[in-house]
């Protein structure tokens, strides 16, 4: 059997080697060709821990190999991007299906009867019925399954989303449960035996139109509690109250459980899918749009505290800790440490020095603006400000005497974090 895999980027990579692996023929299918190349000489285009070794070890086995246009095969996976658009008539951001469209008319000529074509991309709800539709125009000579009916069908559809978490996308694809949202009863069964191949998980059955809603509601609930952290950072600068001991104490209750504030929800999925649901249900989910609205705005907001704090210096150099969405990762895109650079760079652009101990080289709006790449050592020695954006581990070696005289603005609570070290090893000290 051969599986096809459309979209060879964070999601569909992974997966189509995690398949690989488990010795089965992959064919990965990507309109990149430079992702299409660089598979086939067994490396990789995104940072992803272990995906290079393991997609060198299958290339080479002759498991994965890398096309620009589909082939024929038993299953597709279609994992593309669904961005969003900002739409000048409408006051949300709508989903954009045109790269779903675009692959699933890709693989259309090369379907035959019996085969599985399932989507995996996070969308909105309905999404899966209108790839169905897509493919029933396409192919006339061929059946397709109608939701809620259970009449035999030539190509079976379902809904899979993914739930991986970047930076542990190998061990997630297997150790997670996943949810098979079949067109019809017929179309759920293919589906989990092929997820029962690489799964470890458990594989839970429902309809697509419910797999569809759950991705959304999962990234919604996720920015929803964060937008309760933040709310609550906002209500404690207002109220002149430590935001992190609040958390850590409240936290203490059996049944609370706060997220962490930080400068802004960023990546691809988590600020952006809740739109989703929004743009979908705009009357009921005021919730979820409110959220969005309190997480949109904390990278301004903390560019406001730092340009505020920097009034009280001649000419200050600020330290920017992290441009990455989150910690101990390289991806920069979408990042809310990146926006509050970005703001301030183009303010006091040569005042700015960002240490970010994933990347070689600056994004070129910021460079262009003046800041500069330094080490962490060089950026704290020379700094008045220093500003925490992200929460690196690499940052934990960081001695509080090395922040001595200088303003600290900590958006992540990397200073608690640093307190409570220095007193364990004092203690261990103490102890010895
Ligand atoms: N963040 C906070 N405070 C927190 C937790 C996160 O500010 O307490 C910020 C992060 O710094 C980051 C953003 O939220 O900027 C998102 O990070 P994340 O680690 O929460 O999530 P992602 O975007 O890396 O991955 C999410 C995951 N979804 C959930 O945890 C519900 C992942 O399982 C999904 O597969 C992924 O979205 C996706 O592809 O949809």
């Amino acid at each position: 059997n051969r599986i096809s895999v459309i979209g060879l980027g964070y999601i569909g990579l992974p997966t189509a080697t995690v398949i690989a692996a488990r010795g089965i023929e992959v064919v990965g299918v990507d309109v990149a060709a430079p992702a299409v190349e660089a598979v086939n000489a067994g490396r990789v285009h995104i940072s992803e821990p272990g995906l290079e070794r393991l997609v060198n070890q299958v290339v080479g086995a002759g498991r994965l190999r890398a096309v620009t246009n589909p082939e024929p095969a038993d299953a597709f996976i279609i994992a593309v991007p669904t961005p969003f658009v900002e739409d000048a008539s409408s006051e949300t951001p709508t989903p954009d299906l045109s790269y779903i469209r675009a692959a699933t008319e890709s693989i259309a000529p090369v379907l035959k009867p019996g085969d599985l074509v399932i989507l995996e991309s996070t969308s909105p709800v309905g999404t899966t019925e209108k790839l169905t539709s897509w493919l029933r125009s396409a192919r006339g000579d061929l059946s397709f399954p109608v939701q809620g009916q259970c009449g035999a069908a030539d190509v079976h559809i379902a809904y899979c989303p993914e739930r991986i978490l970047p930076g542990k996308a190998l061990e997630e694809l297997v150790a997670n449960d996943r949810i098979i949202g079949g067109v019809s009863e017929a179309c759920s069964h293919a589906a989990l035996s092929l997820y029962h191949l690489f799964v470890e998980g458990d594989c839970i059955v429902t309809d697509a139109r419910t797999a569809e809603l759950s991705k959304l509601t999962e990234n919604a609930y996720r920015d929803v509690n964060i937008a309760f952290a933040n709310e609550m950072a906002f209500i404690c600068d207002e109220l002149g109250v430590d935001v992190w001991e609040l958390i850590r104490l409240a936290n203490r209750h059996p049944r609370v459980s706060i997220l962490n504030p930080g400068p802004g929800v960023g990546g691809h999925c988590i600020a952006v899918d809740p739109w989703f649901i929004v743009s979908s249900a705009p009357q009921q989910a005021k919730l979820i749009s409110r959220a969005r609205n309190v997480n949109d705005a904390r990278p301004a907001y903390v560019a406001e505290q730092v340009l505020q704090a920097s009034q009280n210096h001649a000419a200050p150099v600020i330290a920017c800790l992290g441009l990455a969405f989150k910690p101990d990762i390289d991806d920069l895109r979408e990042s809310p440490a990146m926006e509050v650079v970005r703001e301030l760079s183009e303010r006091c652009g040569s005042q700015l020095l960002a240490v970010e101990p994933h990347i070689d080289i600056l994004p070129a709006d910021i460079a262009s603006n003046g800041v500069s790449l330094t080490s962490l050592e060089e950026a704290l020695a020379r700094a008045d400000i220093v500003v925490v954006l992200v929460d690196h581990s690499s940052f934990l070696v960081i001695d509080s005497n090395q922040l001595t005289g200088k303003t600290v603005i900590d958006t992540r609570g990397l200073l608690p974090r640093l307190k409570k070290q220095a007193e364990s090893v004092d203690n261990y000290t103490t102890i010895a």
